[in-house]
């Protein structure tokens, strides 16, 4: 089979004068920023689930989308449909990467051996397109939280064959990225976590998740998987409390079981906002940490408090993510992934154009903006300074291993004065983000 389901629609290009809705206004792929090609710096992704697999279909209603690619039932024919499409997709939209869970791409199965076949046969299409379209995998991942027996978690459940079946689709789907050339792989604790402590054993279900980490680490290096795996932070939601809170708990949590030089994080814009974080602070929290892989790209809405994934559209909140981005000195392996979904009204197909057009033009854009304040240098300057006097004799003294509580408080008294405080100069920094936005 292979339809092409979207000959009515041109390559999307770079095309900043046209009369159409259909190009990129400010995505100049080959354009170099700060030393780096636009498409290199941002390596951005399709995402499976939401655009080739959800139909639409909300806790009120039914699927809505009359995509031919989601006609029928959950049968062979229109999983290898979802993967056309799929592929064909990401191509029109000249992006080089696309991400999935393995149940997305492959027909459902109840056995085991039906749901490993059935996975093969996908990997092995999966395997044809991108050779067909020349597009890659950004990462991979299992779902382990859509099916009745992760109900109480997977690695995390209270029954440990619950927690082999979780190892069984890792195991197999990180071979499948393995052999795809994926550049990560990602783990959503999707219903690690828990509903009521009164049914609950917080320590049990934590040491069964540090060792089925530990399990998932040594398997990379068995089979000489070279990206890196990532854990995607999420406060809550499915469940009320999820263990993989956000960047700083997912540190302490691979420091804990010694895997914090194996694992970075993968960080989703609307999950920062759920924690009650800016999505910033999540990349600052990253950079700080050394852990920063991967960016899922998508806005919540203000007014809502729940998992929206709706695609990035303000220049001015990605402006302040893009300078810890490039702070962090961007991708190693990681990309932008758009984790977002049209409207349940956004019924066309030009509304999945519409969409990822959008937030590729938002994204280059507070790209463009974040370049131009750090290449103007002020406000780096100005950070720089704040803090050098810790790079000067007294800061340095503070940290030698010599200095103790006492030797540090000797040194107020002695001086016998209390500091000048400085201006934090909070205005005049945002002014400077704001300027940066009108020169492009
Ligand atoms: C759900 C998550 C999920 C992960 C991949 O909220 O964003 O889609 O990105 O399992
Ligand atoms: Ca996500
Ligand atoms: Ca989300």
């Amino acid at each position: 089979m292979s339809a092409d389901y979207f000959a009515n629609f041109d390559t999307i290009r770079f095309d900043p004068k046209s009369e159409r809705d259909l190009a990129y206004r400010v995505y100049d792929k080959d354009r170099v920023v700060m030393g780096k090609r636009m498409e290199d710096h941002l390596r951005m992704a399709v995402c499976f689930w939401h655009t080739f697999c959800w139909p639409g279909s909300d806790v009120f209603g039914a699927g809505t989308f009359d995509r031919p690619w989601l006609q029928g039932t959950q049968d062979a024919a229109a999983a290898a449909a979802r993967r056309e499409a799929g592929l064909a997709f990401v191509e029109k939209l000249d992006l080089p990467f696309y991400c999935f869970h393995d149940v997305d791409v492959m027909e459902a199965a109840e056995s085991v051996a039906d749901f490993r076949a059935n996975f093969a046969t996908a990997v092995d299409h999966l395997e044809q397109l991108q050779a067909q379209t020349g597009r890659k995998l950004l990462w991979g991942t299992a779902n382990l939280f859509s099916h009745p027996r992760y109900m109480a978690g997977a690695a995390t459940n209270p029954d440990p064959e619950v927690f082999a079946w979780a190892a069984l689709q890792v195991r197999d789907c990180l071979d499948a990225t393995h052999r795809l050339g994926g550049a990560n792989y990602v783990l959503w604790g999707g219903r690690e976590g828990y509903d009521t402590i009164l049914n609950t054993e917080i320590g049990i279900e934590q040491d069964n998740f540090g060792r089925f980490l530990s399990l998932v680490v040594d398997h990379k290096h068995r089979i000489g998987f070279t990206g890196t795996i990532l854990i995607e932070p999420k406060p809550h939601e499915p469940t009320k409390h999820q263990y993989d809170f956000d960047t700083q708990t997912v540190y302490a949590f691979l420091k804990r079981y010694g895997l914090e030089k194996e694992v970075k994080v993968n960080i989703e814009a609307n999950h920062a906002t759920l924690g009650g974080h800016s999505f910033e602070h999540e990349l600052a929290m990253a950079r700080a940490l050394g852990i920063l892989g991967s960016v899922d790209a998508n806005r919540g809405d203000y007014q809502n408090g729940w998992d929206t994934d709706q695609f990035p559209n303000s220049v001015e909140e990605w402006t302040l993510a893009m300078l810890e981005f490039l702070r962090a000195g961007g991708f190693a392996t990681g990309g932008f992934n758009f984790d977002a979904k049209v409207r349940r009204q956004s019924i066309d197909a030009a509304d999945l154009f519409h969409g990822h057009i959008g937030g590729v033009d938002t994204i280059a854009q507070a790209l463009l903006n974040a370049a131009a304040i750090i290449e103007d240098g002020t406000l780096e300057s100005f950070r720089a300074e704040r803090y050098a006097a810790w790079q000067g004799e007294l800061g340095k003294s503070f940290h030698a291993d010599t200095a103790t509580l006492a030797s540090v408080a000797q040194h107020a008294v002695d001086s016998n004065s209390s500091p000048a405080p400085q201006s934090g100069r909070q205005e005049w920094c945002e002014n400077i983000v704001n300027r940066a936005r009108c020169s492009n």
